[in-house]
């Protein structure tokens, strides 16, 4: 495997005392503030479909390591993110050894890591699994994400995402959204994402949020869940980040590596991904073309940006399959651990719909990716130094 040149580790459990994430090799001299994370973590517990745990986390980080005076020093960058529910949860979660018993979960959810989990690492407390395995630990991901995104943003790189469906409900996006070289520059799309922003299941199309909404509320009627499609999409992407040259070195790899990580995600696709497979190669090659003021474009962006592993200056698009989560408030059949008699799935307080969140998610694993390919393209120390180093090559193609 190559080494990567950004890397990043979380830690922490769901209603532990807080998350905590380290950052490496990110350039000194960028400026970090904690509001820039803050903004970014506002976006994840939003969305209709959450459970009671949002009401009560207010998701903000606090730099504990690698930044001076509003700017990175170059050394280990370190956050945390206290969980605010950890206050109910002394006691039950205490890190020194107990004198009083604490109750097992030992009903296990199909779906949910807790059988495997158990068996692997010997536990007889399903709790000491669900613990790790809960999405909670996707707010680390947005804060490691929100430090890349900061970098990609100087360099003008977007960064968006959307929701496609939830359950069978479908969102009608229009093609130019993957289209232009641009995010913000262009009216209308950035209409379409003030849209996203402003609606409960993060949807352009407001006549199929309506309809998600709706479909939300009859599967909590239900006791059910649900999952759905969100696609990301980056603009501004320069040509070459990522490779042919080696296996682990594609950037469709790396996405598909990251985005799979994320919990519930059971499948991805970049570009036109599955639709391609049914289609003549006329009909889904992008055609290259060369404009003196424009510089290099396709007449369509099928592939999603990348081709052989590496951007190619279209919109980066990739999309995610999105099951549906695992804990049911009418469980499932399963298998009592400790008696392995019959008994109901566990259950817990949960979401019934977690698409709109896991979108932001989705976004900032495609930062950290994007950043992770453009460290290893540009290097640098400084962020002066990463800057000179963008220009030169952007300059060995760029029109004018
Ligand atoms: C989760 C279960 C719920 C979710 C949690 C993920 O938590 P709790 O068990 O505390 O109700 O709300 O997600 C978050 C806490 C979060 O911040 O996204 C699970 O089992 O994966």
């Amino acid at each position: 495997m190559s080494l990567k040149a950004l890397t990043f580790l979380t830690a922490g459990e769901s209603h532990g005392q807080q998350l905590t994430i380290v950052m490496q090799n990110m350039p000194a001299g960028l400026e970090l503030s904690a509001d820039a994370i803050d903004t970014q973590l506002r976006r994840r517990p939003g969305g209709y479909g959450r459970g009671g745990r949002q009401k009560i986390e207010k998701d903000r980080v606090q730099f504990v390591a690698g930044v001076r005076h509003g700017c990175t020093l170059g050394s280990p960058i370190a956050m945390v993110i206290p969980n605010l529910d950890w206050a109910n949860w002394v006691g039950r979660m205490d890190v020194a050894p107990r004198a009083e018993a604490t109750p097992k979960v030992t009903k296990l959810r199909p779906g949910h890591a807790d059988l495997a989990g158990v068996v692997k690492y010997g536990h007889d407390d399903v709790r000491n699994v669900l613990e790790r395995a809960s999405a909670r630990e996707t707010a680390a991901r947005v804060a490691a994400g929100a430090v890349a995104r900061v970098l990609l943003e100087q360099f003008g790189i977007e960064l968006r995402s959307h929701t496609l469906s939830i359950g069978a409900t479908n969102a009608l996006t229009p093609d130019w959204l993957r289209r232009e070289s641009s995010g913000s520059a262009n009216a209308e799309i950035a209409d379409f994402w003030t849209r996203v922003e402003g609606s409960e299941v993060r949807c352009g199309d407001s006549d199929a949020a309506e309809r998600m909404v709706a479909e939300i509320q009859q599967t909590r009627t239900a006791g059910d869940t649900l999952g759905g499609v969100f696609e990301v999409i980056a603009y501004n992407v320069p040509i070459g980040l990522g490779s042919y040259s080696q296996w682990d070195a594609k950037l469709d790899g790396r996405l598909g590596a990251a985005l799979l990580s994320i919990p519930s995600i059971k499948g991805v696709e970049v570009g036109d991904g599955f639709t391609e497979a049914a289609r003549r190669g006329s009909q889904v090659h992008d055609v290259i073309e060369y404009d003196a003021a424009r510089g290099w474009s396709r007449r369509t962006n099928n592939a999603g940006g990348t081709e052989g592993g590496v951007t190619n200056g279209a919109p980066l698009v990739v999309r995610c399959a999105t099951k549906p989560i695992s804990t049911l408030i009418n469980p499932l059949p399963s298998v009592d651990l400790a008696t392995k008699d019959p008994a109901p799935a566990h259950v817990e307080r949960s979401d019934v719909c977690v698409v709109p969140a896991a979108g932001v998610v989705g976004e900032a694993m495609v930062a950290l990716v994007l950043a992770d390919a453009f460290r290893e393209k540009f290097g640098g120390d400084s962020m002066a130094e990463v800057r000179r180093n963008y220009e030169a090559y952007v300059d060995t193609y760029r029109p004018g």
